[in-house]
């Protein structure tokens, strides 16, 4: 029997925030669902994470947890995660955001109610940010540079909260293959392009590292050494190669 959803945490040493998390996205998930599995993806942690995941998971069987592949592999431990169970919905949502767990029952109605994908959105009208000026700045920059390019109308590719129906997930799967941060946007890309439906859902966010201004400037460097050649793959993927195709 397939469950009804399955719900992933990403987790790389999240000490602080993971008690909160699964259990407020498991009472979350009690509400929505009869049958489900809460699953968090144990990211190489060298701080006390694992030991607490253990704990956690004896106590609560309906919490299953995995192991992450190397450091930064956010996305492919996600795929990877959802590859292995058959459920109506995935989701996933970022440890560090606990409170983003009250938006779990509204997000899988929408998706019981015809919705290919539901995402947060920390960018639509109505949404709250509490966040570093550099990373706002540099974040608008992003998703614009990506609706410049694909015209995907999207406003907020990677917020860490998205929910897929079972059809959507089976559709775009095979075609995603980017490891890092971009998954999320290529996923997305990937959906535009066969035309489904996505809902953007305004949230109230919080960066919730409390990272110092050189941490935030670090972060930023080292996601554009991510984010860049990944915007260049799918140039080549979406616009050239689908072109070629058209010819
Ligand atoms: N699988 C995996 N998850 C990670 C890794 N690094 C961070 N995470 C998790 O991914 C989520 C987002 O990471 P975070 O550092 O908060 O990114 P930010 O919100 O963009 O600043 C959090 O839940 C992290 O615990 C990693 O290397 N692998
Ligand atoms: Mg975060």
């Amino acid at each position: 029997m397939p469950y009804e959803c399955i719900f992933v945490i990403p987790a790389r040493n999240e000490e602080k925030s993971i008690v909160e998390t699964v259990n407020r996205v498991s009472a979350a998930m009690e509400q929505a669902f009869d049958s489900f599995k809460v699953v968090v993806v144990d990211a190489s942690s060298t701080d006390s994470t694992p030991q607490i995941l253990e704990r956690l998971a004896r106590e609560n069987s309906r919490l299953d947890v995995i192991s992450g592949t190397r450091p930064h592999q956010k996305g492919f431990d996600i795929h990877n995660a959802f590859m292995k169970y058959d459920s109506s919905i995935y989701g996933f949502l970022d440890s560090d955001t606990p409170e983003m767990s009250q938006y779990i029952l509204p997000a899988a109605n929408l998706i019981k109610g015809g919705y290919d994908i539901v995402i947060g959105s920390r960018y639509k009208g109505g949404a709250k940010l509490d966040r570093p000026k550099s990373r706002v700045v540099v974040s608008g920059l992003y998703n614009k540079t990506i609706n410049a390019i694909f015209g995907d109308g999207i406003l907020d590719h990677q917020c860490g909260f998205k929910l897929f129906s079972k059809n959507a997930w089976a559709a775009i799967s095979p075609l995603a293959r980017e490891k890092k941060w971009p998954w999320d946007t290529e996923v997305l890309l990937i959906a535009r392009g066969m035309g489904m439906k996505i809902y953007e859902m305004p949230i109230s966010w919080r960066d919730s590292r409390g990272r110092t201004p050189i941490e935030n400037i670090s972060r930023v460097l080292s996601d554009a050494s991510i984010f860049i050649p990944a915007t260049l793959r799918f140039i080549y993927r979406f616009k050239i190669l689908h072109r070629l195709s058209k010819a």
